[in-house]
């Protein structure tokens, strides 16, 4: 049965995120419009908690249940939660337009009741080198974040 979600970011940069799956075992589509951002790449992850009762740190580490390191959203090795980048323009809107087959809107993989993050910094993808690589991307403080929620479909 097909499933949407939203989530509404607010933070230092504000915007809304939707979620759409035809079934349980398909990609879901994340699309969507982040306004406010530095030109340039930002770290954007699904983080394990949906709590933001300490703002975007209570959201806890990058969603990640088969006990993984951090990686591109096309690595094998990869958190569930590992939406690699969104790019910034000129105008500060990064424009979200992403296919990906981990997350899912149901199952032990379901991102719904958990956050959306967007970073100051972009995400090296776990290759950067840096010791904070293999488990963020190094992608610097957290700009803004959602709980993401059930959509009326
Ligand atoms: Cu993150
Ligand atoms: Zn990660």
């Amino acid at each position: 049965m097909p499933s949407k979600a939203v989530c509404v970011l607010k933070g230092e940069v504000n915007g809304t995120v939707f979620f759409e799956q035809n079934d349980a075992n398909s990609a879901v589509k994340v699309t969507g419009e982040i306004t406010g951002l530095s030109k340039g790449l930002h770290g954007f992850h699904v983080h394990e908690f949906g709590d933001n009762t300490n703002g975007c740190i209570s959201a806890g580490a990058h969603f990640n249940p088969l006990g993984k390191e951090h990686g591109a959203p096309t690595a094998s090795v990869r958190h569930v939660g590992d939406l690699g980048n969104v790019e910034a323009g000129q105008d500060g809107v990064a424009r979200v337009n992403i296919q990906d087959s981990q997350i899912s809107l149901e199952g032990p993989n379901s991102i719904v009741g958990r956050t959306v993050v967007v970073h100051a910094d972009p995400d090296d993808l776990g290759l950067g080198g840096h010791e904070l690589s293999k488990t963020t991307g190094n992608a610097g403080g957290r700009l803004a974040c959602g709980v993401i929620g059930l959509a009326k479909m």
